[in-house]
């Protein structure tokens, strides 16, 4: 039975009404915000995603405009540097007629797709023309310490530097994005972030679309709020809890429509948010495939009707529309239903369906030994807005707060310490590593997590067992990808060595 976009969102309206916090207090796009602590959290009760309670509703898409799809970066011709990567000031015409100040990486607004090879080493040039410093985090990359961009690596105004990456890992749809303590959220929210593709050999044999922009889409999807005079305002617009806005951009893009040219499409979907969980849908309830998730490939793929991905979270999916008629109002939506990115299906040819023998269905995720193993590190969330902490501290650059030996694997078990109001979920991420989820609380994870993963939602009250290796020494950061509860200290340090 296939539901029609427009009941989809009359279903939206029906459901704003009875949402605590933002859901009560629809506003017009550049109106401005309410006051900074709009949100007020949910009050309990809510299920398993506090943190959408706390988000303003998103407005539909008109899909007005065609949605921008970033460049892939250029190898240069240098020769102490292979890619290039400048962090700058810009403007951006969300709004005709009006320039937002933004920041990007090589450009306006956000960054270029880097395109790394599995087994490769590259030196990337990185440079600061902000006028604050920053860094240069390759989120999911497995590099060492020093490579990896945390707040330890700022880079001053107008300073470059060379970091070497050495890529040693299965292909993945990896980010990038500035670190620099108590400056991470804005810098990201004004529009630092890039995509970094790990490109191995087994997406050509799994015949899987990989025609960058036309078959194969990267979707960046992140929230925002324009302020009266539609700026990003977000000393006025923070919330400790976790920015959130009405407005969805998507590669930047604000009302994007995708002209689908292709019936099998590969998305490569990226919650790029401060904080918003995305639960994302086909408007007509149709299912599709989830291939990836962080890391790279599931054990095997998964028919999915929905895709909930935490802020920092990523996942491939494939979509048939070869069975979509022509003229049918077609989306991907979030929870509500509201239409974050129409399609336009302008195709006429049916195309097969990749085949989707995954190389390592026969075997068991987790291997009897790997399930056995003790746990030797326990870390405890807890807290909301400044009053973050993990094991009821806050983050100390001076405090090594865990030590790991390099290659060696150990259970890391993550509990999210409920509070009086029930507590919310926090997007768990840990540097320099690619994990496998070992359960939760107690069960075995669901398909759709049986990947590697750097982020990982952990629900109030939920205990998430971790199998943690780390393949490069150095010191690097584990902290809730909710950014202000990042700023606000809920982030420890591990030093491998
Ligand atoms: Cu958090």
């Amino acid at each position: 039975m296939k539901r029609s976009l427009l009941a989809s969102v009359s279903l939206l309206l029906l459901l704003a009404g009875c949402t605590p916090g933002p859901g009560n207090q629809m506003m017009e796009p550049g109106q401005g915000p309410k006051g900074p602590d709009s949100p007020t959290r949910g009050m309990g009760g809510m299920g398993g995603h506090m943190n959408q309670g706390n988000a303003w509703p998103l407005q539909a898409s008109e899909g007005s405009r065609e949605l921008t799809i970033p460049e892939v970066l250029e190898r240069g011709q240098n020769a102490d540097f292979d890619y290039e990567v400048v962090a700058k000031e810009g403007t951006t015409e969300f709004y005709e007629g009006t320039l937002t100040e933004t920041y990007g990486y090589n450009g306006d607004l956000l960054g270029p797709t880097i395109r790394l090879k599995e087994g490769e080493t590259v030196r990337v040039k990185v440079r600061n023309e902000l006028d604050e410093p920053t860094t240069f985090h390759w989120h999911g990359l497995e590099v060492n310490g020093a490579a990896d961009g945390g707040p330890h690596n700022p880079v001053s105004p107008g300073e470059s530097q060379i970091v070497t990456l050495n890529v040693d890992q299965p292909a993945a749809t990896l980010w990038y994005h500035p670190h620099p303590h108590g400056q991470t959220a804005e810098q990201v929210f004004k529009g630092l972030s890039g995509l970094l593709y790990v490109d191995g050999t087994e997406q050509k044999e799994l015949g899987l679309p990989q025609r960058y922009g036309v078959d194969d889409i990267p979707l960046i999807f992140q929230d925002r709020m324009f302020d009266q005079n539609r700026q990003l305002n977000y000393d006025v617009l923070m919330n400790n809890d976790g920015t959130t806005g009405d407005v969805s951009l998507v590669n930047g893009t604000l009302d994007p429509e995708l002209t689908v040219t292709q019936p099998q499409m590969r998305f490569r979907i990226l919650n790029g948010s401060n904080a918003r969980t995305y639960t994302f849908r086909l408007s007509n309830g149709a299912s599709f495939t989830q291939i990836a998730s962080d890391g790279g490939m599931l054990r095997e793929p998964v028919d999915r009707e929905e895709l909930t991905l935490a802020a920092s979270e990523r996942a491939e999916i494939l979509v048939d529309f070869s069975g979509t008629e022509a003229g049918e109002e077609l989306a991907l939506t979030d929870a509500e239903g509201t239409a974050l990115l129409p399609f336009k299906l302008a195709f006429d040819k049916e195309e097969k369906q990749p085949d989707l023998k995954q190389g390592t269905a026969g075997q068991p995720f987790l291997t009897e030994e790997e399930k056995a193993l003790p746990v030797s590190k326990r870390l405890e969330l807890f807290g909301m807005m400044e009053m973050v902490t993990i094991n009821g501290q806050k983050f100390d650059p001076d405090r090594i707060d865990l030590r790991q030996r390099k290659g060696v694997t150990e259970v890391w078990e993550v509990y999210n310490q409920p509070d009086m109001m029930g507590g919310m979920a926090h997007p768990f991420h840990i540097h320099g590593t690619q994990f496998k989820i070992i359960s939760r609380d107690g069960k075995e994870p669901g398909p759709h997590e049986q990947g590697l993963k750097d982020s990982v939602q952990v629900e109030p009250g939920e205990r998430v067992k971790l199998l943690v290796t780390f393949p490069e020494t150095g010191i690097f950061m584990y902290h809730c990808h909710i950014l202000e509860h990042e700023e606000n200290g809920m982030m420890g340090q591990v030093e491998v060595y």
